[in-house]
């Protein structure tokens, strides 16, 4: 890829709305994304491989479990420097932000809410260090958007549960040490259940050739009656509404993560406009050029904005879920738009891997798909301000 020469757009002064501590974790997060993802990832990205080296740089810079309690091991960060740091990764690699927000939001988020305390300690801690990588498993072959249909189930066999069925799309399977598992007891309640690799029966084949998510790992998780210890299971909560919870936390950080993403495609898109000269002049100078790229900047300003108050919010514990809902689909939709306007800029050289911009555009068809697809948060909204259900 070409040099990293990021400069983030801040058209509306936002960061004066950051505090002291936000910035800092940010500016480390923005430092490492060029020193360490940017140089590699589009080579990651075509050979279809996850860069496990960095996964020890995520841990440093608070992006495993960044609001976990440091006794735990976690960073102990508000929301909007969860939401910051987010944004930092994705801005270099969706792939990579999917890593950190399965492993915070999905894995050590559950474990940490619904866990009991000897299984918070026994995971969460190598979870942020990185020594352990986990993957969530709620998608299977024939529900995805209907969760609450899923087929996988285990029954009680005194001394261990006996658990049996297949989740597929899983990111970081392949190579994760633990999964949480979510599956029907025999009265069809979902409980959480923390597998570990190794388990007999339990395995995870990975999903290949993909067009997106290159540098991610996504597999199946497949159980064939897995004996799963008694104290693997999550005693402090059941239903739909337990993985539903750990959503609500992923789907927050995608938010700010697109932005990242955006912010990345706008900027190179920006400059190239201001060097790459036909006809004379340089083609920024076209008003064509200039629509495209004001209008990227505005939309851009209005995600930070929408997405700075989630984060208030968040921090007051008044963040609803489908506030949180619009939030990811407005910021994915208007992440992908500008990935496509900007590739345009480009002209050919926009698919070129020599530029980020095409590796997000793939990327971001996974991110509009995955935690709910546009579809989906959409009939959220609907729901919430009509009070009509217009799912089923
Ligand atoms: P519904 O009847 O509405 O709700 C069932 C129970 O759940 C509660 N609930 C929530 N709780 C917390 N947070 C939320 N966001 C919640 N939404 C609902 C609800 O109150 C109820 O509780 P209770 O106590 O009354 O039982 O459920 P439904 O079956 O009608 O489905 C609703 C729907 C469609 C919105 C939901 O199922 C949904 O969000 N579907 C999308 C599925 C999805 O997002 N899957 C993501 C899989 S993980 C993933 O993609 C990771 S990618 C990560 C990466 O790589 O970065
Ligand atoms: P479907 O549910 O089959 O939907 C197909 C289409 O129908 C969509 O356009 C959808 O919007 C539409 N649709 C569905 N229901 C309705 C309705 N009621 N009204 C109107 N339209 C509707 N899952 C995990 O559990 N863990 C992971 O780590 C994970 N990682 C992923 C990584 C990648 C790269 C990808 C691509 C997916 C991942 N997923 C993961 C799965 C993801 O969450 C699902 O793909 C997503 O929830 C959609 O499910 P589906 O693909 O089965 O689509």
């Amino acid at each position: 890829m070409a040099q990293d020469l990021f400069q983030a757009p801040d058209y509306y002064n936002l960061d004066e709305l950051l505090n002291e501590e936000h910035l800092l974790v940010r500016n480390a997060a923005r430092d490492w994304v060029k020193r360490e993802v940017s140089p590699i990832i589009e080579d990651f990205a075509q050979r279809a491989e996850f860069p496990d080296s960095i996964i020890s740089g995520l841990a440093e810079i608070g992006a495993f479990g960044p609001y976990i309690p440091e006794e735990y091991g976690g960073a102990g960060l508000d929301q909007i420097s969860y939401g910051l740091i987010m944004q930092e990764i994705e801005r270099g690699d969706s792939g990579v932000r999917s890593t950190a927000s399965v492993q915070s939001s999905l894995v050590m988020y559950p474990i940490w809410k619904y866990g009991n305390e000897e299984q918070k300690q026994k995971y969460l801690p190598k979870l942020a260090s990185g020594e352990f990588i986990g993957c969530f498993g709620l998608t299977e072959p024939n529900h995805g958007s209907n969760p609450g249909g899923m087929e996988t189930k285990y029954k009680d066999m005194g001394d261990h549960y006996l658990l049996n069925g297949a989740k597929m799309w899983i990111s970081n399977a392949p190579f994760a040490d633990i999964a949480v598992v979510w599956a029907k007891n025999e009265e069809g309640r979902i409980h959480g259940l923390v597998l570990e690799r190794g388990m007999e029966g339990f395995s995870t084949p990975e999903t290949h050739n993909k067009w997106s998510l290159r540098a991610s790992a996504t597999g199946e998780l497949i159980f064939d009656n897995v004996k799963v210890p008694k104290e693997n299971l999550l005693p402090n909560k059941s239903g739909l509404g337990a993985p539903l919870g750990c959503l609500d936390s992923a789907r927050f950080g995608i938010a700010w993560g697109a932005i990242g993403a955006a912010m990345d495609c706008y900027d190179t898109a920006l400059r190239y406009s201001k060097e790459r000269k036909q006809f004379g002049k340089p083609i920024g100078a076209f008003q064509l050029q200039q629509k495209k790229l004001a209008e990227m900047i505005t939309e851009i300003t209005k995600a930070q904005l929408l997405t700075w108050r989630l984060g208030v919010l968040r921090n007051e514990g008044k963040a609803t879920s489908a506030q949180i809902s619009m939030a990811k689909r407005n910021n994915v939709a208007m992440a992908l738009n500008i990935a496509r306007e900007a590739r345009q800029v480009l002209g050919a050289m926009g698919i070129s891997g020599e530029y980020s911009i095409m590796r997000h555009m793939m990327n971001l068809e996974s991110v509009i798909t995955y935690e709910g697809t546009h579809d989906i948060h959409l009939l959220i909204t609907g729901l919430d301000i009509t009070g009509e259900n217009a799912f089923k």
